[in-house]
């Protein structure tokens, strides 16, 4: 086992004359929900160690800088560790709380691998001390949560585990809290969201509210960990089947050849309809790979989730089709993809449609692609090799007689139907109309 928790060491200088209880946290993986939420409490007044298994990431965060893009982070970070309130290491100290805000991608299979979590698990558990509380934020499949506690047993069988469905805790808590932040938001949602906290044991989850209380201004709800594990699973759910419905809509009015928009525009002025909007696809690392950790847990049952999985994945198929039957129609005109991020306005890639539908042109027509991404400097090692060019929007459209709008970010949103006069358009997130 290791030393005891040194504050000085692992908080900064000012941490060890500060004894107020509770105020030292670490928080393990520093990514696109684990670093905002360390440099939020640290705004709140913890002493937060962020832990991170990459040497430049805590390089980063330590000279006070941040590795993603998202809105207000970098100035606190910045301030988070100039106060020394924010200290990234990569190794995890003992402290009174424990985040784990990990990984937990699934495989080929579509099941989900919770590795990292276990891993976390594993790192935490030498130098835990009794009373400390731990919290799992990555969205986990349900029983997640006591597979920690198990690993915990395992390490430590001189503490008393807390045990699920029991009355009171054990020497330590342990509890499940999902991340529900929009990127591009998160900061404000941090703040602003209500939190449903799910203990192992009722003694647990009130351990674990009173962390999200000190700096949450929404309501922290109190639930058991399994049903909170199941509540993050349905959040994401709920919009897959959403967007999936907008997304076959978007198709079958290509078949019948109405326009999508105006139905959907037309249809929502109804009281109580409130459809979504079709795009090429659903990306990023949530709401494309989450319900499958439900169709997991219940095979048999869930069988709208499945589907609406399926739908949102064959609209990126659907979507690379028309693409290429306009393609087919101007075979020598050049092409301009405008945008590659899962959504607007963010310079996240993760299981973005844009990206893969790109990919696949960019790897069949090469030069004649002009792509357009104002939040990257580079092409994306996909594209890079495919002889495709990172382009300005004015160039691009200066060149290319087909113009495809992939993601609508806020810097093509000027676009006319008049600018785009005289060129083949194809506008996947309706901008154009909007
Ligand atoms: N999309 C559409 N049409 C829409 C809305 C979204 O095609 O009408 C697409 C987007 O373009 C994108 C994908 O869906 O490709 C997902 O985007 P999103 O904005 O719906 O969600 P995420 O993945 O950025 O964040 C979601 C959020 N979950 C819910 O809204 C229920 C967020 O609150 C979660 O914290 C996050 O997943 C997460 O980390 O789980």
């Amino acid at each position: 086992m290791n030393a005891p928790f040194d504050a000085a060491t692992a908080f900064g200088p000012d941490a060890a004359t500060q004894p107020a209880p509770d105020h030292q946290i670490a928080v393990i993986g520093l990514g696109y929900i684990g670093l905002p939420t360390a440099a939020v409490l640290a705004s709140f007044g913890w002493d937060v160690c962020g832990v991170d298994v990459s040497k430049d990431v805590v390089e980063t965060v330590n000279a006070g800088g941040v590795h993603i893009e998202e809105r207000d982070l970098d100035r606190l970070v910045s301030e988070a560790t100039q106060s020394a309130r924010l200290v990234a290491s990569r190794h995890v100290p003992a402290a009174h709380y424990y985040m784990i805000a990990v990984p937990t991608p699934f495989g080929a299979d579509k099941k989900p691998d919770i590795s990292y979590v276990e891993t976390a698990a594993r790192s935490i558990a030498p130098n835990i001390l009794p009373g400390a509380c731990i919290i799992v934020e990555s969205t986990s499949p349900v029983g997640t949560t006591e597979r920690v506690a198990e690993i915990i047993a395992e390490v430590r069988p001189d503490l008393r585990m807390p045990k699920f469905g029991d009355e009171h805790g054990g020497d330590i808590a342990i509890a499940y809290c999902p991340e529900r932040v929009l990127p591009g938001k998160i900061v404000h949602e941090l703040v602003n969201n209500d939190r449903v906290v799910g203990g192992m044991t009722p003694a647990c989850a009130q351990r674990a509210s009173a962390l999200y209380m000190s700096f949450v201004k929404g309501d922290c709800l109190i639930t058991n960990s399994r049903v909170a594990e199941t509540v993050k699973l349905v959040e994401n759910s709920f919009r897959d089947v959403n967007i999936a419905f907008a997304n076959e809509l978007s198709m079958i009015a290509d078949e019948i050849g109405v326009d999508v928009w105006d139905v959907i525009r037309l249809a929502n002025r109804h009281p109580r309809v409130n459809i979504l909007q079709p795009g090429p696809g659903v990306g990023g690392h949530c709401i494309a790979v989450d319900p499958w950790f439900l169709v997991a847990g219940a095979p048999k049952s869930a069988r709208i989730v499945r589907t609406a999985r399926e739908v949102n994945d064959h609209k990126a198929v659907h979507t690379e089709n028309r693409i290429r039957a306009l393609i087919d129609a101007a075979p020598d005109a050049k092409v301009a993809l405008l945008g590659l991020a899962f959504k607007p306005d963010i310079d996240d890639f993760r299981e973005s449609p844009a990206l893969e539908i790109a990919a696949n042109l960019c790897a069949d027509l090469g030069e004649r692609v002009l792509v357009v991404e104002p939040f990257t400097d580079d092409l994306p090692n996909t594209l890079a090799e495919t002889g495709a060019t990172l382009s300005g929007l004015d160039d691009a459209l200066a060149q290319a007689e087909i113009v495809v709008v992939l993601v609508d970010h806020t810097a093509f949103k000027h676009l006319t139907p008049t600018d785009l006069a005289g060129k083949l358009v194809f506008d996947t997130r309706g901008m154009l109309k909007k």
